[in-house]
Order: structure tokens, then C-alpha cells, then sequence
């Protein structure tokens, strides 16, 4: 059997598919509501959220800029490292642009405050955060995205984007994964 099927003993769905899909176009007229109809630079932070900002940026519709960075700071275990690295810069200058940074979740903060600061170093005209997943439980530093899809325990999931080991990214749900 595959270890991403519906059978597999480790995993337990705790969002499904259309709760997240529904969630999405909610999260999108909440975006649009508060930025406007012009120009979003979208900024997807890999690989966790490679799922969730295509869903995203259909739902957003109108004038809309992909870019993405490259961090890593789980390097591939369940523990934050502390450690945010920079593997995949922007592509572009992102100077007096409404920019939307696109997370998969937020779990320590470490990665979004650090993210925050490194975008608003580029001179932006406003930096807006999304998170799809907040886990306030396990936080190390004071951070809230602007936009919350879902706020979960404290356990560690996987699917729609968010791996273990880079197992588990393609479930298009969101499940707990226990050992
Ligand atoms: C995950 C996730 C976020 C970050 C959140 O990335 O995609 O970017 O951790 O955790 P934090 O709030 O504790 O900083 P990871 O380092 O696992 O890389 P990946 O996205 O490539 O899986
Ligand atoms: C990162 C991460 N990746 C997958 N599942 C979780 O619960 C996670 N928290 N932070």
C-alpha cells in the first residue's frame, strides 16, 4: 500500500479537502477586500506552500505577480532548527509593491518574522502576511498572520503542501501525523 494513501496507520485527516478549498476563496476575498483590486505580488515560501498559493492566487484573481522564496528551517524532522535559510532569493525587485507573503503554516513564528523583516528590507509599499495554518501552541516568537486559514493544535500535520521528510505534500487534505 502507498504510504500517502487514506490507509496509511500515521496519518489522521483533521481538515478536508472542500473545508480547505471553501476556506481558500474566503481567504481570498478577505485579501482582495483589504488590499484592493490592484497589483498583488504574492510571495510563496517553499516548499510548504507551493499548494496553497496556486489555489490562492486563482482564487485572488485580477492582476497578480508569483514570486517565491526558497527557506528551509525544519531540514526534514519535526523540530524547527531556529535556524531560517535563505536557499532561492525573488526573482524580481519587489520596491513599491503590495506584497502578500503566502505560508503554509505558522508554528514557531521563527520563519515569518524573520521573512517580514527580510521583504520590508526591499522597500515595499506594504508587506500583508497569509498563513493557511496557525499553531499558536508552539510559539517562540510574538508573530500573527494578517489572514489565518485554520488555527490548529499543537501536533504535527502534513498535507496540502506541508511534508515530513517530503513525504506527504501531495495529500489534498490536511491530516496529523503520528508516528
Ligand atoms: C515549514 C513551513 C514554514 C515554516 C514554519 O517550512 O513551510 O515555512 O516551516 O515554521 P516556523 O513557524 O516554526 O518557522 P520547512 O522548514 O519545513 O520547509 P518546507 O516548507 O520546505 O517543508
Ligand atoms: C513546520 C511544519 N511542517 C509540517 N508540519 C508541521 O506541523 C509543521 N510545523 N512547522
Amino acid at each position: 500500500m502507498s504510504a500517502i494513501s487514506h490507509g496509511d496507520p500515521n496519518i489522521r485527516v483533521l481538515i478536508p479537502e472542500e473545508r480547505i478549498q471553501a476556506r481558500v476563496q474566503e481567504l481570498a476575498s478577505e485579501i482582495r477586500a483589504e488590499i484592493g483590486h490592484g497589483p498583488i505580488t504574492c510571495i510563496g515560501v517553499l516548499k510548504g506552500s507551493f499548494i496553497f498559493m496556486a489555489d490562492l492566487v486563482r482564487a485572488l484573481g485580477g492582476p497578480v505577480r508569483c514570486e517565491f522564496l526558497g527557506v528551509s528551517s525544519y531540514h526534514g524532522g519535526t523540530r524547527s532548527t531556529g535556524v531560517v535559510r535563505i536557499s532561492e532569493d525573488l526573482r524580481h525587485p519587489i520596491e513599491g509593491h503590495h506584497c502578500l507573503l503566502v505560508e503554509d503554516i505558522v508554528d514557531t513564528g521563527l520563519t515569518m518574522d524573520y521573512l517580514r523583516h527580510f521583504l520590508e528590507g526591499r522597500k515595499p509599499a506594504s508587506v500583508r502576511t497569509v498563513a493557511l495554518l496557525d499553531k499558536p501552541g508552539h510559539r517562540e516568537v510574538e508573530i500573527t498572520a494578517d489572514h489565518v486559514g485554520f488555527t490548529i493544535p499543537d501536533e504535527f500535520v502534513v498535507g496540502y503542501g506541508l511534508d515530513l521528510g517530503e513525504l506527504y505534500r501531495n495529500l489534498p487534505f490536511i491530516a496529523v501525523y503520528t508516528p
